[in-house]
Order: structure tokens, then sequence, then C-alpha cells
């Protein structure tokens, strides 16, 4: 990957460990003849265990893990004393970590919760010693279980909740140049469509120690619901941001068309979309001195009641605070 922090796709081989052999040891002491059984059960194999962790945001960090293999169970001994449990292996995901059979695509599970732990592949059974298999017939079993083989499996791991707040605008907007003056993030810039290629994650530092995430896509083009430009792929990843900038550049030809143009597009991608909270900036407001901007105003407020918009400019750092604000109000609303 040359661009982008955000990794949203892996695929792991995951094996938890097999169980412990039962023992079939016959107690022996110095005194007793003809001790019984008292072989102790093997230890069950490690699970491999997905753990949510409210503090990710990508899957960056599993990103060379490939394999994960989960510790073996101890076999069981004598006096009945019980194998030890082979090691649990924990990988932590983000929230909204979809995990999927590799092989048939089928979804197993997701994670969406922090701190919850799902067993993705489960340690085998230890076997039981000779101890249980005692009995009026034979009292000195020299039968034990043997441990349960562990399972293998292999995974992808995707993510689908991205951010907080999903960036949406034509190629060009300015859209990872916001990103680059509200977060640390380093996007690639560029004077021409499609420079963005990947998502970009940022991470917005707001008063009072408080963080919320910004994701960059690749512009959004007219037909990108049906695939044209790189929009449909991308869309899915600000299919669950609960509030959604709309980007427009100051010097578009007509703002309000563009606007619709990205709502259709999202409304045909999947209406859904159009529930979430919407805010549009109009992006490169350097470009226009106060009596356009006035003469704009007075001709937004005609076209776009009721949808909030305000004017914002990266370069000449103008009306970020408000932005700021703005989005953190509504990321903090009641939800409705
Ligand atoms: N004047 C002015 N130019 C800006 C501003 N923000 C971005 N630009 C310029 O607009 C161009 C596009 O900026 P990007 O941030 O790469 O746009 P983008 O929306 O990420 O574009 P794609 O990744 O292609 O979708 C660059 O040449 C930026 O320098 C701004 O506030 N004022
Ligand atoms: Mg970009």
């Amino acid at each position: 990957m040359t661009e982008g922090n955000f990794v949203d796709y892996v695929k792991i081989y995951a094996a938890s460990g097999k169980g412990g052999k039962g023992s079939s040891h016959l107690h022996r002491e110095k005194f007793i003849e003809k001790g019984g059984p008292d072989g102790g059960d093997g230890g069950r194999g490690g699970h491999v265990i997905l753990v949510g962790n409210k503090n990710l945001w990508t899957l960056f960090h599993l990103k060379f893990l490939r394999h994960i293999k989960a510790g073996h169970g101890g076999d069981g001994g004598s006096s009945r004393s019980t194998g030890a449990d082979g090691e649990d292996k924990y990988i932590e995901v983000p929230l909204g970590t979809v995990v999927k059979d590799a092989e048939t695509g089928e979804i197993l599970f997701e994670i969406t919760e922090d701190g919850e732990q799902k067993i993705l592949v489960k340690g085998g059974k230890g076997g039981l010693g000779n101890w249980h298999f005692r009995s009026a017939t034979n009292q000195t079993p020299r039968y034990a279980q043997p441990g349960m083989p562990g399972e293998e499996t292999d995974v992808i791991l995707e993510l689908k909740v991205l951010a907080d707040v999903g960036l949406v605008g034509f190629p060009n907007a300015g859209k990872s140049t916001l990103l680059s003056v509200l977060t640390s993030a380093k996007p690639k810039i560029a004077d021409y469509p499609f420079t963005t290629l990947k998502p970009n994650l940022g991470i917005v530092a707001y008063r009072d120690f408080q963080s919320f995430v910004i994701a960059d896509i690749p512009g959004i083009i007219e037909g990108a619901a049906e695939g044209k430009g790189l929009g449909h792929y991308f869309l899915r990843h600000i299919e669950r941001n609960s509030t959604l900038l709309f980007l427009v550049p100051a010097d578009a030809p007509d703002i309000k068309k563009e606007y619709d143009i990205l709502i259709d597009e999202l409304r045909r991608y999947n209406p859904e979309m159009l529930d979430k909270d919407r805010l549009l900036v109009i992006s490169k407001s350097d470009m226009l001195d106060d009596e356009l901007k006035a003469e704009m105003k007075k001709q937004l407020d005609k076209e776009f009641k009721g949808i909030p918009y305000m004017f914002i400019s990266s370069v000449a750092q103008q009306g970020l605070t408000e932005l700021k604000d703005k989005l953190w109000q509504m990321l903090n609303a009641e939800i409705h």
C-alpha cells in the first residue's frame, strides 16, 4: 500500500490448540499393592479469540499477522492432576469488524462492542483420564482418551465501520486537504481528480482531549453507484458513519446541482445513507470576497432550505473551529 493508513481487509489463518491427552496412570504407593486408576484429564487446547477494542480504527496492525496459533493443552498426570489449558491467543480488532469464511465468503460474526469476545477457533477438548473409566468390571482401566484435535480456519476480517464523519464530494473538492488541516493525517493532495485512491483516516483532537474520526474517501462522480470512478467500492466505508460532511468547492458552477448529484449517488447506492446527519461545507471559500459570499448566501438560503451549510477554507484556515464545533455537536446530539 503506497498511500493511506487504512487497512480494511486482512486474511488470517488461525489454528486452535489440540487438547491434552488423558492420563492412564495407576496409583502406586508403598504399602498399597494394587492402586486404582488416577490418571487426570488433559487440558483443553487454546482458543483463538477476537476482542473488540474501541481505540482501534483500522486493521493495519494485523496486516502482517497472517498466521496465529493457540497453544496445545497439557497432558493429564498422575493423582488425577489435570493438564494445563493451552494458551489462548487474542486478536484485537476495531468495532465493526466483520468475520467471513475465506473460502465461502459466509459471514461468521461481527464484533461491535468494546471488550466483546468471540471465539474464532475453539481449542480441542482435553481427553478424560482413566479415572473416569473405572467400573465394577474394570477396576484398573488402562484406557484414557486422547485429546481432541484443534481446528483451523482461514478467515477474512473486514472493517465496515470507519469513522464518525465521512467526507463526501466530487474529486478535487478539497476533502484530503480538509483532513490534513483538521487532523495529523498526511494524505496526498494535488490539483487533479482522483488523487486519493484509498481511504484515509484522521483523528480530530477536540477540546478537552476529546476526539472524533474523519474518513476521507476517493471522490464520488455521477454514476458512482453503478461503479463509475472509485466511489462505488469506497461508499461502503461511509455506510455507517453517523454524519456525512459534503464538500462542494466555492468555484463549482452550480453548488446545488453538485450537491444533488452526490445525494443521488448515495441514494442509489443505499437509501439508508440519506438517514444520516448531513452538513454541507462550501470549501475553498478563500476564493470568494465578502460581496460574492453575501450573494452566494442569499442564493444558498433559498436553495438549501433547512440543510445546514457553512463556508470554510482549509488553506486560509477559515471556519475550521466552527466546523469542528458543529460536527461535535452533531455527533453528540441525541440519537434520533
Ligand atoms: N484555494 C483553495 N484551494 C484548496 C483548498 N483546499 C484544497 N484546495 C486545492 O484543491 C485541490 C484538490 O485538493 P484535494 O484535497 O486533493 O481534493 P480531494 O477532494 O481530496 O480530491 P480527490 O482525492 O481527487 O477526490 C488541491 O490543489 C488543493 O490545494 C482551499 O481551502 N482553498
Ligand atoms: Mg483526496
